[in-house]
């Protein structure tokens, strides 16, 4: 089988782009090839995961007060290994542990950058093989170099991210991520066991055909994101629609069909939980960098979430994500001025 040599590996894109702009000091590109790595190792075991004892809980809550699957450590534990073993990463924050983590070692002390991440994101669905994915933010310290990283390099609004990105295991694995010259997505390509660049230069498209939200939770929506919601369904050919509602439960695998397609993903507030359910930190501001990075817009219902500055590492965002102009044209139903 022959080998498509025009193809560029993750390594030789991240190389290319270091010599494209002479004063990068690689260590972004240096981070950005250990999180393949990491990816590469989650995706064997997500791979197996029917065939091994790796399914199931580890008997484990997480500070969100969720039961802990073997395969949210071991992908935690792959993320935390390669970053602290690189040249580039100060210290991480990590869904599946309470508070951040400085390396502190001479090396780690001098790197520019930290990291967010979210391990394996949609993890109630590893046991029925629905997809999966990990989610990464990743920051420049703002404290000097050559002292161990604090909280305030964490609690950064995510309009300072440098890079964003995630991994999608599914029917292929893919690595998309963000900075700000570009989103671009690579596909694990087993015959070398490479990520290859396959989808460069990823654009959000203005308008899809695309709501995702859970519709189980729609009489606890304020009535604005019922009457957007609401909207959605009455849509036909002779305004715009129909639109087709897709949602699968697993944010990495909603986001990255809405962003490849064009669609709206919302995660609103609840009369019982207002704030939502998913992450400021390592969830909502890595898809918002790279959804605005891709031409689409995010919010929390009322401000741009990139401009959200965070007071704690777990703290949750309701979230509206995707194209612009269906963004636009839900902010019509929030009240809100359309960007
Ligand atoms: P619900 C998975 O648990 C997750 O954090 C996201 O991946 C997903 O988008 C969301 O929760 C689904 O939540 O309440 O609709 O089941």
């Amino acid at each position: 089988m022959m080998v498509n040599r025009n193809v560029r590996t993750l390594d030789e894109f991240t190389i290319q782009q270091m010599r494209d702009f002479p004063n990068a000091t690689g260590e972004l590109s240096n981070l950005l090839r250990d999180i393949g790595l990491a990816a590469k190792r989650v995706n064997v075991e997500v791979n197996k995961a029917g065939l091994v004892d790796i399914l199931g809980d580890a008997d484990m809550v997480n500070i969100q007060g969720e039961d802990v699957k073997k395969l949210d450590v071991y992908a935690n534990n792959q993320f935390m290994g390669v970053l602290k073993h690189g040249i580039s990463c100060a210290g991480i924050g990590s869904e599946e542990i309470d508070d951040f983590i400085a390396f502190d070692d001479p090396v780690s002390n001098n790197s520019k950058y930290v990291v967010m991440f979210d391990p394996l994101d949609g993890s109630g669905n590893i046991d029925v093989n629905v997809s999966i994915g990990t989610i990464f933010a990743v920051y420049r310290r703002v404290t000097p170099k050559g002292a161990p990283v604090t909280r305030e390099d964490f609690l950064q609004a995510g309009i300072r991210q440098v890079a964003a990105g995630y991994i999608v295991y599914g029917s292929s694995t893919m690595m998309v991520y963000a900075t700000r010259r570009g989103v671009n997505g690579f596909t694990l390509d087993p015959s070398i066991g490479e990520f290859s660049l396959s989808h460069p230069d990823i654009r959000c498209p203005d308008f899809g055909r695309i709501y995702s939200v859970n519709h189980g939770n729609f009489f606890r929506y304020e009535k604005p994101v019922q009457a957007y919601i609401d909207h959605c369904q009455r849509k036909d050919k002779h305004n715009g629609g129909p639109y087709t509602q897709r949602y699968i439960g697993s944010m990495v695998s909603d986001l990255h069909r809405n962003l490849i397609k064009g669609g709206i993903f919302m995660y609103p507030g609840t009369t019982d939980k207002p704030g939502g359910k998913l992450r400021l930190m390592y969830e909502c501001n890595p898809f918002a960098f790279i959804v605005e990075v891709a031409g689409g817009r995010a919010t929390d219902g009322t401000q741009r979430i990139l401009d959200i500055v965070p007071t704690g590492l777990h703290q949750r965002s309701p979230l509206f994500i995707g194209s612009r102009g269906m963004m636009d044209e839900m902010d019509g139903f929030l009240g809100n001025d359309p960007d």
